[in-house]
């Protein structure tokens, strides 16, 4: 619930476009850099947050969230220190392509799943922040 509240302040202050709020509740670092970045531990939690991605046509952009495995290749961590308990990756993902790919994005292809994909890339990053 304390996580629900947190991604739903999130999402107002961006829906709002509100920088004084966005401000006010400290969330301002946070959509700038990409600490913060939010953790998945179940299908609700997955399905909530591509509804804060949504946009006014339904499209489901494709969003970095806080999961790596840049410390340890095929181990996946999240950034805020939670356990990796759950997953939603996409058929053959993670693949670790090319040269390597150590970073996890959302609402990937058409299947709107995980990707593995270079950290390099951009996406919005979905964040999230404990108020207490
Ligand atoms: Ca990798
Ligand atoms: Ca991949």
């Amino acid at each position: 619930m304390e996580k629900l509240a947190i991604l739903l302040l999130l999402s107002a202050s961006i829906a709002l476009g509100d920088a004084n709020l966005t401000q006010l509740l400290g969330l301002e670092p946070l959509l700038k850099t990409k600490e913060g970045s939010s953790s998945v531990h179940s299908l609700l939690e997955y399905q909530f947050m591509q509804a804060l991605t949504k946009d006014a046509n339904g499209h489901l952009h494709s969003t970095w969230l806080g999961g790596f495995d840049a410390i340890k290749e095929g181990t996946w961590m999240w950034s805020d220190g939670s356990r990796f308990d759950y997953t939603n990756w996409d058929t053959d993902e993670p693949n670790n392509a090319g040269e390597g790919e150590d970073c996890l994005h959302m609402n990937a292809a058409s299947a709107k799943l995980w990707f593995d994909v270079p950290c390099e890339w951009k996406f919005a990053s979905l964040c999230s922040r404990r108020i207490v």
